[in-house]
């Protein structure tokens, strides 16, 4: 049986996991979970089935795979990383990866709060965002990757973190060159590429619709058809 992803209908936290398996060519589940409309939000899909897959600590996204059955985002690309080669080839490497995976989810904790629950801080979040992309970008300096010379699972990580800060702040990168370089080198990849031009692949939404984000998104849409 292929394997399963399970996550809402939407990019957050999976989005980087199924780039990772669109990479490496893995045939897969991609199963997606729609919260219902407004004003109820409704997660039955998801809550009715939550405590029936066996999963240690039941969340999404879960990755299922055989006997495997795993939650935690990071867990699930950790997994991914060692099973197909895109673990980091040295103790260095490694050791730069743990880094950098712990100083990415703590920001995106921080961003998800803003774009969930507390979006009058977006603007302060934005302002004080040059000063945490020079860090990726002076961590990343001349290397091709993030771990140094080889592609690591913490590349799609933080490829789909800075793609999410792009669509929040679409300035955002300009004065990082380094980072630029490093999403084309990506999207370059040969099955990266023709995963982006395939329907499967989601651009939108980031978030779920309960998310002020989205809410605001919808407004703006709804503004516009309008006019
Ligand atoms: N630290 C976890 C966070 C997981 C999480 O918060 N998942 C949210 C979506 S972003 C969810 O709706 N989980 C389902 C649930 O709580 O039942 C991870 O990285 O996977």
């Amino acid at each position: 049986m292929s394997p399963v992803l399970g996550y809402w209908k939407d990019r957050c936290l999976a989005q980087s996991i199924r780039l990772l398996l669109a990479y490496k060519g893995v045939e897969y589940e991609d199963k997606q979970y729609e919260i219902g409309d407004p004003p109820d939000y409704d997660r039955t899909c998801w809550l009715s089935v939550k405590y029936k897959l066996e999963l240690d600590f039941p969340n999404l996204p879960y990755y299922i795979d055989g006997d495997v059955k795993i939650s935690q985002s990071v867990a699930i690309l950790r997994y991914l990383g060692c099973r197909y080669g895109l673990e980091g080839g040295t103790e260095v490497e490694r050791r730069r990866i743990d880094v950098l995976v712990n100083q990415a989810m703590d920001m995106e904790d921080q961003m998800l709060d803003v774009c969930y629950f507390n979006y009058d801080r977006k603007p302060q979040y934005l302002k004080e965002l040059p000063r945490q992309i020079k860090q990726y970008c002076d961590f990343l300096g001349d290397r091709p990757w993030f771990a140094g010379e080889t592609l690591t699972f913490a590349d799609f990580l933080i490829y789909e973190f800075l793609d999410q800060h792009r669509v929040l702040d679409p300035t955002c990168l300009d004065a990082a060159p380094p980072l630029q370089r490093f999403i084309t080198r990506l999207e370059a990849l040969p099955p990266v590429r023709e995963y982006m031009a395939s329907p499967s692949f989601m651009t939108a939404p980031l978030f779920n619709k309960h998310s002020a984000y989205e809410i605001e998104q919808r407004a703006k849409k709804a503004a516009q058809k309008k006019k």
